[in-house]
């Protein structure tokens, strides 16, 4: 097996740990109302942005004239660098073309809500400028500004919620940081892991949620060696932030939602969970990856995702320069002008009430309104089970056409729905809201 397929089975047993509710420790004591008052913007926020940014940006995937065979963002493990070397990236980092401002605008643009960065990935590099270690984005390198605070600041000036990615345990760059996939591989790695969080995890994530505002989501990564007593050193520091919410990869206790990874769950949960996903093969810039999903697909899954209760955390890996990759924004904004039009079938609803479709697409549903998304209409028409409440009305909501629907009589309040084909279709999802008397159950 090739480096990436190590790393691609290190990944797959990795995915039955951490998307499975195993016997996890709830982090918090907290109430049933106050769990939901903490939620409440999350569930409603359906669409984040995730951005990956480095210095492994500098390298994009190639390391000594070579392609290293792996994710951009783990360029250092799988290309063996010793810690001398990549510590020397730094002072090729000028991220000159950064934009706070104009990065919140795009996701803004793209209808999400709320943005997590990488503020230190597992190269250890702070991406923000920490009083702990040098080894960060002010200090090392000639760019000399805080891109977090940054974007902080421009966050908090466009209403968006921002997170803080930071992988806590595994860290390539600092003596005792964990690794996985092959462990370590310079002798600058060797120390103690108890010592590595007290004086760098411990401490950074401090600067992390004191020194940025209001921090809406810590979203830890690899909690590889993690066990009770070293996530109890992390742990009550996210009291400084109250009402912030976490995912599942702290290691021993649970998480507020789970991370499925580049995969939309097959069963439908009541557990929260967001699918994180790259919109190409990298989360982090790699120069040589053009593998583009389509606007179709990428909107069809936050479609899939809706329907199943989930939120959608989709990846930008912007280059060193500090620039979001093109085919990336044009996504995005063609993301975005669907929503403008069909966002209320999206924000703020539940999955459906029912989870065999009928026909190829899917449904969400809100109070008493039903939406359905009608990827492929068949030549005939379209119909929906039963529900117990009588329908009132019907329409479109990106298209400008009356829906040409009939109801079948059923026993009273439970008629059946045929929908005939609308003269033209959207090509993404043809949104159709249905609103009952009372909420559609069935
Ligand atoms: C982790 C990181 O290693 C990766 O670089 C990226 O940041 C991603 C979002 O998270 O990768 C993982 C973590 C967990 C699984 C797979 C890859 N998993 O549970 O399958």
């Amino acid at each position: 097996m090739n480096a990436l397929g190590i790393a691609l089975t290190a990944m797959a047993i990795m995915t039955l740990t951490l998307t499975s509710a195993d016997s996890a420790v709830k982090p918090f004591v907290e109430t049933r109302e106050q769990r939901n008052a903490k939620m409440a913007w999350w569930r409603e926020a359906k669409f984040g942005m995730f951005i990956h940014w480095g210095v492994y940006s500098v390298p994009a995937g190639k390391w000594e004239g070579k392609d290293v065979p792996s994710v951009g963002e783990w360029i250092m493990l799988h290309g063996k660098i010793p810690c001398a070397d990549y510590q020397k990236l730094p002072e090729q980092f000028n991220p000159t073309k950064f934009d706070a401002a104009e990065w919140v605008k795009l996701a803004k643009q793209a209808g999400m809500k709320y943005i997590v960065i990488t503020s230190k990935h597992h190269d250890g590099f702070a991406m923000f400028h920490s009083k702990t270690d040098p080894f960060n984005i002010y200090d090392a390198t000639p760019f000399k500004r805080d891109p977090l605070k940054e974007l902080a600041a421009a966050c908090a000036k466009e209403g968006i919620k921002l997170g803080f990615y930071y992988s806590q345990a595994q860290d390539w760059n600092h003596p005792g940081g964990a690794a996985m996939a092959g462990g370590h591989w310079d002798k600058a790695q060797d120390g103690d892991m108890d010592k590595y969080l007290q004086d760098v995890a411990v401490p950074q994530v401090k600067e992390l949620l004191t020194n940025y505002g209001p921090i809406a989501v810590m979203w830890w990564d690899t909690p590889a060696d993690m066990n009770q007593q070293r996530a109890d050193m992390l742990l009550p520091l996210l009291k400084l932030q109250p009402g912030i919410i976490m995912n599942n990869r702290l290691g021993f206790y649970d998480g507020d939602f789970g991370t499925p990874e580049q995969e939309i769950p097959k069963a439908d949960s009541d557990n929260d969970w967001e699918t994180c996903m790259t919109m190409n093969d990298t989360w982090g810039y790699k120069s040589t990856d053009n593998n583009w999903k389509s606007t179709q697909n990428l909107e069809r899954n936050l479609i899939d995702i809706v329907s199943k209760g989930g939120n959608y955390l989709l990846n930008v890996g912007p280059d060193s320069l500090g620039q979001i990759p093109s085919p990336s924004v044009d996504r995005l904004k063609a993301i975005g002008n669907w929503l403008k039009t069909n966002g209320e079938a999206i924000y703020g609803t539940t999955r459906a009430p029912f989870t065999t479709m009928m026909f190829d697409g899917r449904a969400t549903m809100k109070d008493n309104k039903l939406y359905l998304f009608v990827f492929n209409w068949p030549s005939d028409e379209i119909r929906l089970p039963d529900l117990r409440t009588s329908l009132q009305s019907a329409r479109y909501l990106g298209i400008n056409e009356q829906v040409d629907y009939t109801e079948l009589p059923g026993t009273e309040m439970r008629a059946s729905l045929v929908i005939a084909p609308p003269s033209h279709p959207d090509p993404i999802a043809t949104v159709i809201e249905l609103t009952y008397a009372d909420k559609p159950v069935r």
